[in-house]
């Protein structure tokens, strides 16, 4: 079975996560959402309602688990017996940091590939960062995240 994990802080998922889920589950028989728990970036949601929301986002996708992590990926990957990382790559900006982690963690375990998919340009200038912002500011958002995120968010912020 050909399995691959999907880490990262979702916090919250956007349009642009799910796309890479959507075409990551049809490359690989399961693939698997990981949230990591113990972020050094201070999160605007907890833990569970980040799982919530990915869950919420993809019952249109059979193929998809939602599960957590903390402390190293590798030592995940090695837990779930995975050695495919999915990322996701919006520009050149991008490219540096996820370059350098993905060779840090072929590092620590040699059997790790990550593959890259390159978003669609329509989600090429959306980030969790740039949603909360526009969110915390009243501005339009609808459709940068699925609804029930879009939901929660307003909640969240009372607006
Ligand atoms: N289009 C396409 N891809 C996108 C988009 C978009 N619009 N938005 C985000 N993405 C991609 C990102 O580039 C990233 O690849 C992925 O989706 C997840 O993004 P985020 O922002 O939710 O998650 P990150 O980047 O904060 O996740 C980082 C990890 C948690 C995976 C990383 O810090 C980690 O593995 N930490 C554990 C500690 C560890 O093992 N460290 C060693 C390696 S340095």
């Amino acid at each position: 079975m050909r399995i691959a994990v999907y880490p990262g802080s979702f916090d919250p998922i956007t349009n642009g996560h799910v796309d890479i889920i959507e075409r990551a589950s049809k490359m690989f028989d399961k693939l698997i959402v990981s949230v990591l728990l113990n972020n050094k970036k201070e999160p605007m949601f907890t833990s569970d309602e980040r799982i919530d929301m990915i869950k919420n986002s993809i019952t249109h996708l059979n193929n998809v688990e939602v599960d957590s992590f903390e402390g190293l990926l590798v030592n995940y990957l090695n837990e779930k017996k995975v050695n495919v990382v999915i990322r996701g790559l919006r520009a050149m900006s991008d490219f540096e940091n996820e370059f350098q982690m993905a060779l840090m963690n072929k590092k620590l375990w040699d059997d790790v590939e990550t593959i890259f998919l390159i978003t669609k340009v329509e989600y090429s200038y959306l980030s969790s960062s740039a949603v909360k912002e526009v969110a915390v500011f009243n501005g339009h958002m609808k459709d940068l995240v699925p609804d029930n995120v879009y939901n929660k968010l307003q909640k969240k912020l009372g607006v």
